[in-house]
C-alpha cells in the first residue's frame, strides 16, 4: 500500500514536470521570442535607395557628405537603403535617436560592420513606416536622413 502511494506520487511528479517543460518550450519560449509577422515584400524590396557618401566628407566644411542628404523610400516597395562610402576616409551611418528595427536590429553601421571602409557599403532594411536621421560617429558635422513612407503591396 505504502509502496503504491509512493508510486502515484512519483508518476504525479514526473507528468507534472513534464507538462511544465511542454508548456515551456513550446509554448512559452516560441511566444517570447517570437519576430513580427512581415510581408515578404518588406523583408526584400524589389528596389533600393542608394546613398552615396562623398569624397571629402571628413572636412567639417564640406556640407555635402550624405548624397542625397534626405530621401525617401516606400515601405514594401524601395525600404532598402544602400550607402557607398565613395570617400577615402572610413564613415559609419548610425542613428541619431538609436533606432532598433523590430526586424533588422539597430539601424548603425557601428552594430553590423563597424566604420565603413573607403569604397565599400552599408545596406539597412527598415520594415516600419518613419523617419529615421543618422550621423557620422567620428564626424559629427556628416548628417542625413532617410524615411520611410507607407508602400502599396
Ligand atoms: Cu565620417
Amino acid at each position: 500500500m505504502t509502496n503504491n502511494v509512493a508510486g502515484i506520487s512519483i508518476m504525479a511528479f514526473i507528468v507534472s514536470v513534464a507538462i511544465s517543460v511542454g508548456y515551456y518550450q513550446f509554448v512559452y519560449i516560441p511566444q517570447a521570442t517570437a519576430t513580427p509577422v512581415v510581408p515578404e515584400e518588406v523583408l526584400n524590396p524589389a528596389e533600393s535607395v542608394e546613398i552615396s557618401i562623398a569624397v571629402g566628407s571628413a572636412q567639417p566644411s564640406q556640407t555635402e557628405n550624405y548624397v542625397p542628404k534626405e530621401i525617401d523610400g516606400a515601405l514594401g516597395l524601395s525600404n532598402k537603403f544602400i550607402w557607398t562610402n565613395e570617400d577615402s576616409v572610413p564613415h559609419t551611418v548610425s542613428s541619431d535617436t538609436a533606432y532598433v528595427d523590430p526586424v533588422n536590429g539597430e539601424f548603425n553601421s557601428m552594430d553590423t560592420i563597424g566604420l565603413i571602409p573607403a569604397n565599400e557599403q552599408y545596406e539597412f532594411t527598415f520594415t516600419e513606416v518613419g523617419e529615421y536621421p543618422y550621423h557620422c560617429e567620428p564626424h559629427p558635422w556628416m548628417i542625413g536622413k532617410v524615411s520611410v513612407t507607407e508602400g502599396r503591396f
